[in-house]
């Protein structure tokens, strides 16, 4: 319904600030360098944006390694460039959400270092996870657990007086020590985090490693990898998805709520869990009425280039949410995984920080395009909200070919030489490409970006596409403009079976009422055939009224389909 809360349906773009738009030339992204920008984003036509962290930080984990929460890093700009972009933002009709570190501080924040200074079993050490070590001397860690980014998950640290003493977690770098969720005194500090960008006029957050703050308080040993929670549905790790964490969220939710005005949807403030959790049903706790607001679907983002496996998502997706009244949030790209121009052009998982590397084969490129295309049409079809990654709008691929001595990701660093290498995830937050001909792609006004932009990015760059029909950025618009117009997002979904098993067809009975959309993906070798109707949108060229492969059609039928 038109008094619908606004974030149910919401197209929401994810700006890495690093990589969006440098105001000043110093080859990293700024908060004035986006504000500069945002209309190019109301002209996209998403809802709005969610910035990745803008905190003060050491950047070991690019930004996801908090300092002080409060602040913004001066590479990024002030505090009061903050609250312009949030204003600026508003005034195009753009809500902002920002990103909320939970899980862990950075080893550099003043309760860390405070930590270090204090004794064992202290206050200060109580709002990390401190243990005595194993082994006779204490110099085993105090349990088996990995760090996500490769290694040990502990680490061991000196007393006071500078004997060797307790081990801390740190379930990724060894820069990001876990915070107690045990500790009263920890929850009422991010109460007040929350509060203090609510108070500066944030829409919402997207919370990090939602499925992690709390640990299963025995510490047991571990079997399987840090990945297992996500790969084996029923097997659940000591550290993931633990029951406790939902108590958090319906804490915040009650703040977030007290934002509210009362009677006016449009006001609500959200959150969004960033939770790599399965199956759909253990998602879907997220998001039940008193808890957090959408949950991204990332089986949706993991699925291969199948019918069967995207049917398959989408329809226990629907099943799950609908049990406890939320959308989907479909998502296909983010800062942690190969970006889906590439990714759906080889047969690949999407969290794989392995990459892919310059000595690999390198996927088609074209392929890739016509498949993200097709997806990105498939996804925009669905009912529910969506997340948009920078740059997949001009059909960025990833930089797969990038030197190692540019590397940044920690997962590069931390697995090097190991048996657990991997590349890491460099490759998908490489700066924008906004014009072809300008030094750094119009990234900002020099030649110097942090990490490098590949040749491929050239053509790729905004002022290569706006305007241009057939363009990616030209769908992308067309897209997000018709579904907005009609309420697709709002709308009914219905699976529309076909003859062949090749292509994947259902309609959308438009939020508005007004029209019946199918949305068509043909995913075998043959053209495929379209009933009766109107084509509105195609990802690609059609051959003689029928669907290529690897393409997508929005087809409006006739109007005894609508309801
Ligand atoms: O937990 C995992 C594996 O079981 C990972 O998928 C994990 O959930 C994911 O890496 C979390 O990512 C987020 O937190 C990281 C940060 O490096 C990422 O950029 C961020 O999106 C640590 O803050």
């Amino acid at each position: 319904s038109p008094d619908s809360p606004w974030w149910r349906d919401a197209v929401i773009y994810q700006i890495y600030p690093r990589s969006w738009s440098d105001s000043d030339g110093d080859g990293i992204g700024d908060l004035p360098g986006i504000t500069a920008r945002l209309p190019y984003l109301r002209d996209l036509g998403v809802d709005a944006v969610w910035l990745s962290p803008f905190y003060v930080s050491p950047m070991n984990d690019a930004g996801y390694d908090v300092a002080d929460y409060r602040d913004i890093d001066p590479r990024f700009g002030t505090l009061h460039d903050a609250e312009v972009l949030i204003d600026t933002a508003h005034a195009l009709g753009l809500k902002v959400l920002v990103d909320l570190v939970p899980n862990h501080t950075s080893s550099e924040h003043e309760w860390f270092r405070a930590a270090l200074a204090a004794e064992p079993g202290s206050p200060e050490r109580a709002r990390y996870i401190f243990r005595e070590g194993a082994g006779p001397h204490g110099d085993l860690p105090p349990n088996n657990w990995r760090s996500v980014f490769g290694g040990r998950g502990w680490s061991r640290v000196p007393d006071p007086d500078g004997t060797p003493g307790q081990w801390y977690l740190h379930i990724f770098d060894t820069t990001q020590p876990d915070v107690n969720w045990e500790n009263e005194e920890v929850r009422a500090e991010y109460d007040d985090i929350l509060r203090f960008w609510l108070d500066r006029g944030v829409d919402g957050f997207r919370v990090d490693v939602a499925h992690g703050l709390v640990k299963d308080q025995t510490f047991p040993d571990t079997t399987g990898s840090m990945h297992t929670a996500e790969n084996a549905p029923g097997h659940r790790m000591p550290m993931w998805d633990q029951d406790g964490v939902h108590d958090i969220y319906r804490r915040w939710r009650r703040i977030l709520d007290e934002y509210t005005v009362p009677g006016d949807p449009d006001s609500e403030r959200i959150l969004c869990a960033e939770a790599w959790v399965q199956p759909e049903e253990a998602l879907a706790r997220y998001v039940r009425p008193d808890e957090m607001h959408q949950a991204f679907n990332f089986e949706f983002l993991d699925t291969r280039w199948d019918p069967a496996g995207y049917r398959h998502v989408i329809t226990e997706s629907y099943r799950s949410n609908d049990a406890v009244g939320a959308p989907t949030t479909w998502v296909l790209s983010n800062h942690d995984v190969l970006r889906h121009a590439t990714r759906l052009a080889v047969a690949q998982e999407g969290y794989r920080p392995n990459g892919i590397g310059a000595d690999d084969p390198q996927p088609d490129p074209e392929l890739g395009l016509r498949r993200a295309r097709a997806a990105t049409t498939m996804m925009l079809a669905l009912p529910g909200g969506a997340y948009v990654y920078q740059g997949e709008e001009l059909g960025l691929p990833e930089h797969t070919t990038m030197p190692d001595e540019w590397r940044q990701d920690p997962i590069f660093h931390r697995t090097k030489g190991t048996d657990e290498f991997a590349l890491g995830r460099d490759g998908c937050r490489v700066p924008m490409a906004w014009a072809k001909d300008e030094p750094s792609l119009g990234f900002g006004p020099s030649a110097k970006t942090w990490l490098p932009q590949p040749e491929a990015y050239a053509a790729l760059a905004v002022d290569q596409q706006d305007g241009v029909p057939g363009s990616t950025l030209s769908l992308y618009r067309d897209l997000l403009a018709y579904r907005r117009k009609h309420r697709f997002g709002h709308g009914a979904l219905a699976w529309h079976e076909l003859d062949g098993p090749e292509a994947l067809a259902f309609t959308n009975t438009s939020g508005d009422g007004t029209r019946t959309v199918l949305c068509l993906t043909n995913f075998g070798d043959e053209p495929a055939s379209l009933p009766n109707g109107d084509v509105i949108i195609s990802s690609g060229p059609l051959d003689d009224g029928r669907v290529p492969t690897d393409t997508t059609v929005w087809l409006r039928l006739p109007t005894g389909h609508d309801r």
